[in-house]
């Protein structure tokens, strides 16, 4: 139980709704992210009601169907039969909440700004239905002092207090798709609220659900947790991305030195090159954190550089590609070349930011005729071209000038592509990962 005798009165009655789970929550965006939070709040016991502006997610949570690879309908089914979850498309269904996550979309504008258009809409629309008592968590990543900059204000703008009368926290999303061993109950989940009062309320709320809450003292340090969680891994995949590069210039393995600095115990954390950085996380948030930073007149260099390497991923690829093929006697222009995984990571039908586009979409570009199989990936459209999943692999891989593995799925007979394949361009050592060694395969 939290130790409220300190907080004002309007805390203690809040914190005690949550503990008892007399308490009605909303969570404002149903996808990956909130969908499954919801689930999780309902299967805690709290009543909630989920709101989004896509009546198809509505329409599906009141059939009890799920949409989420992660989230099993017979699960939504039975919160949505028991009462304990509900949707809608309108904001007023949250007049009668006690706390509301928001977990919609923070992408970058086309000019590689933040774009926080999704988040202000819905601090907006949630205006009308604030009342004293209300709890409000952005779990949307963005840049350290959104919270304070953006959202308190407006939540301040009826003439409610925050810390006294509304409470407002930010609370990193940790959600991994696909993943299995982490789930949203049992990862550790940070929460950061703008005074002590609102980091208390938004740990009782998610203490109903979650195992292990990990209170920060400011709304900015649970920002800036959530960018350094991401930008770790952008700047060592950019790393090991350039590492890539010097090996091959040096005629080494990259993929055996990786190997070998993995047999470390200690002190070094397994990373692997590949053709690009894809996903709607890890190539986004760290520019959140340097577009930030050049307002304080300070260049965020590691991100800069991490970014631009990892981003000249896909063209290293093709230019590999291109070397391959001469050394075969083969122009790029006018080979039929076969791309093998276009989703942005293994085992995913996630095409968000995936290198495989840009990697396309240079082939094309030097007239090269390009196909592609991807097992979760039926059909794809890229800056005016669109293509589908060939239907037969181990056909087009007999009949391509050269293989390209874009993204390692783990269901591929990597065995049987190497059999029919007369040349293969490896980016993520999928041959060897599934015991294939043959001299037709050169890796990245
Ligand atoms: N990638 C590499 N080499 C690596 C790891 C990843 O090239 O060694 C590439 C992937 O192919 C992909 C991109 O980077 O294109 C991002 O991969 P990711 O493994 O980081 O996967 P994400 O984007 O799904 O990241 C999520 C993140 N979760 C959240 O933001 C809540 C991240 O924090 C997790 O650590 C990551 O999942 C995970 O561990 O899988």
């Amino acid at each position: 139980m939290t130790d409220t005798a300190s907080l004002p009165p309007a805390a203690r009655e809040l914190i005690q709704r949550f503990e008892t789970r007399q308490a009605r929550v909303g969570v404002i965006g149903l996808g990956y992210v909130g969908l499954p939070l919801a689930v999780a709040l309902a299967r805690a016991g709290l009543h909630v009601v989920g709101v989004d502006l896509d009546a198809s997610k509505v329409q599906s949570l009141a059939r009890g169907e799920s949409y989420i690879e992660d989230v099993p309908t017979a699960e939504v089914a039975s919160l949505v039969r028991s009462g304990h979850l509900t949707a809608s498309t309108s904001f007023d269904a949250l007049a009668s909440v006690d706390g509301v996550s928001i977990c919609v979309p923070t992408p970058l504008r086309k000019t590689g700004d933040p774009d926080l258009s999704f988040i202000l809409s819905a601090v907006q629309a949630l205006r009308p239905v604030l009342h004293r008592g209300m709890l409000v968590i952005l779990e949307s990543t963005t840049y350290p002092g959104t919270t304070r900059e953006m959202l308190l204000p407006e939540m301040e703008s009826g003439g409610l207090k925050v810390g006294t009368d509304l409470f407002l926290a930010f609370s990193p999303e940790r959600v991994d798709p696909g993943r299995k061993d982490w789930t949203t109950e049992n990862t550790p989940k940070v929460v950061g609220g703008i005074t002590p009062a609102c980091t208390a309320a938004a740990a009782a709320m998610y203490s109903t659900a979650m195992k292990s809450i990990v209170p920060v003292t400011t709304a900015e340090v649970a920002e800036m947790t959530k960018l350094l969680e991401n930008t770790f891994r952008a700047v060592n995949i950019a790393l090991v991305n350039e590492m890539a590069l010097m090996c091959e210039r040096l005629g080494v393995d990259v993929w055996e030195v990786i190997r070998a600095a993995s047999t470390k115990p200690f002190g070094f954390m397994k990373f692997t090159p590949g053709p690009g950085l894809g996903g709607h996380c890890i190539p986004i948030d760290p520019l959140y954190l340097s577009w930030k930073l050049k307002s304080v007149k300070y260049t965020a260099r590691m991100i800069e550089l991490a970014s631009e390497i990892n981003t000249n991923m896909p063209r290293y690829v093709v230019q590999r590609v291109q070397d391959l093929l001469n050394g075969h006697g083969k122009a790029l222009h006018g080979s039929s070349l076969l791309v093998l995984g276009v989703a942005y990571k293994p085992d995913v039908s996630d095409l968000r930011e995936s290198p495989a586009l840009d990697v396309i979409g240079l082939l094309r570009a030097k007239g090269a005729r390009v196909a592609y199989f991807d097992p979760y990936v039926a059909g794809l459209e890229h800056e005016g071209w669109e293509l589908t999943s060939v239907p037969d692999l181990l056909k087009a891989a007999h009949a391509a000038d050269c293989v390209i593995v874009v993204t390692n799925h783990s269901s591929i007979d990597y065995a049987a592509v190497a059999r029919e394949a007369s040349l293969i361009f490896d980016s993520r050592d999928a041959f060897a990962a599934a015991g294939v060694h043959d001299p037709k395969v050169t890796r990245l």
